[in-house]
């Protein structure tokens, strides 16, 4: 069969759903054209000097790696120039980035985690970039307007994430389906692989970092405990657990299998809200998780349709297969 490559998919994908929006399709290629540059990079690894600590720190307080560095500057070149965003924000950066006035503003913004799960870089395990794509509101003075970027998640007209592990893939969504894509190393293009992926509605696999168990709220450890009483529990069915430590892993193993993914709020992140970022990790993967016929929540709310506050809050995340989520969910009710 004939390659169907991502500038194709997203043509024939935007003519069927009667729209062009070429700024919206070059946005797009332009983050994939970048997450192929970080690809290269990582695969060098240690050949390519880029492992080890940056010797700096983000916004949040985080050691940052010279690949997390590294990442965020491929990002925030490849799209500065094209027309086609009026702001970026990222993770590694402390406000919005204005696109530099030499360069036209368009009507997008675009905010990513340049690699998440970067604690798995120095160890050679899957990592990856998460992006969100809203429309600048009208009339916002972007260059000095974090406030634009304030939106609920449901107002996203894209999200994606790329995994860079055995192989590259990214996975996409513009709101019709979620659609997975495999990057063609020798013809150096990314190749649709799988349309309109589903989530199973059920699983017996669930996906937390356990050591955090002490620090749980009662409903988490309710729900873990009786996931792990198996058959002999409740639930009268035995449930395995994967933990990668890189959110696209774990929610691309989910995508793929089925399972349920929880960064719960705990007694150790209270004060911050929670672990994950609701901008650029929890929204743009409920945005996909959702098109693939999942759930996203916080326990107590719909992720997406949470009204952000700022633009590096955090939340807790519930999420994958939909009957999972809401059983987890029930939990919580109980207080
Ligand atoms: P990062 O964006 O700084 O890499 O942090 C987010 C990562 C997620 O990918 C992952 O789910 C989580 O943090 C892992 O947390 P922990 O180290 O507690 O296992
Ligand atoms: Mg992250």
């Amino acid at each position: 069969m004939k390659p169907v490559y991502i500038t194709q998919f997203l043509v024939e994908e935007q003519r069927a759903m009667g729209e062009s929006a070429p700024d919206l399709r070059l946005l797009i290629e332009v983050v994939t054209r970048a997450c192929k540059r970080i690809s290269i990079a990582i695969g060098k690894g240690a050949l390519g000097g880029v492992l080890g600590e940056a010797g700096t720190g983000n916004v949040q307080g985080e050691a940052q790696k010279k690949l997390d560095v590294l990442s965020n500057d491929i990002l925030m070149e490849a799209n500065e120039w094209g027309g086609h965003l009026a702001a970026l924000a990222s993770e590694e950066m402390e406000h919005p980035q204005p696109i530099p006035e030499q360069y036209p503003q368009g009507g997008y913004l675009l905010l990513f985690d340049p690699l998440d799960g970067s604690s798995n870089i120095d160890v050679n395990i899957s990592v990856g970039t998460i992006f969100s794509v809203l429309r600048a509101p009208e009339g916002t003075d972007i260059a000095h307007a974090e406030k634009a970027f304030l939106q609920p998640g449901v107002k996203q007209v894209a999200a994606g994430y790329t995994v860079y592990g055995p192989s590259t893939i990214l996975v996409l969504t513009i709101g019709t389906g979620v659609h997975q894509f495999t990057l063609d190393r020798e013809i150096g293009s990314f190749v649709l692989t799988q349309r309109d992926l589903k989530i199973p509605e059920q699983t017996r696999e669930f996906s937390i970092n356990a050591s955090n168990a002490r620090y749980w709220d009662a409903p988490v450890k309710r729900y873990i405990d009786d996931c792990l009483a198996g058959k002999d529990g409740p639930r009268g069915q035995d449930f395995n657990m994967r933990w990668v430590a890189s959110m696209v892993a774990d929610v691309h193993r989910i995508l793929t299998r089925g399972g349920v993914f929880l960064y719960p709020i705990d007694s150790k992140t209270r004060e911050q809200g929670g672990k994950l970022r609701l901008l650029y990790e929890a929204n743009p993967m409920a945005f996909i998780v959702e098109q693939a016929g999942g759930a996203a929540s916080t326990g107590h709310q719909r992720i997406l349709d949470i009204q952000p506050e700022k633009l590096h809050q955090r939340i807790p995340v519930i999420l994958g297969s939909r009957l999972e989520v809401e059983t987890a969910v029930r939990y919580h009710g109980q207080g």
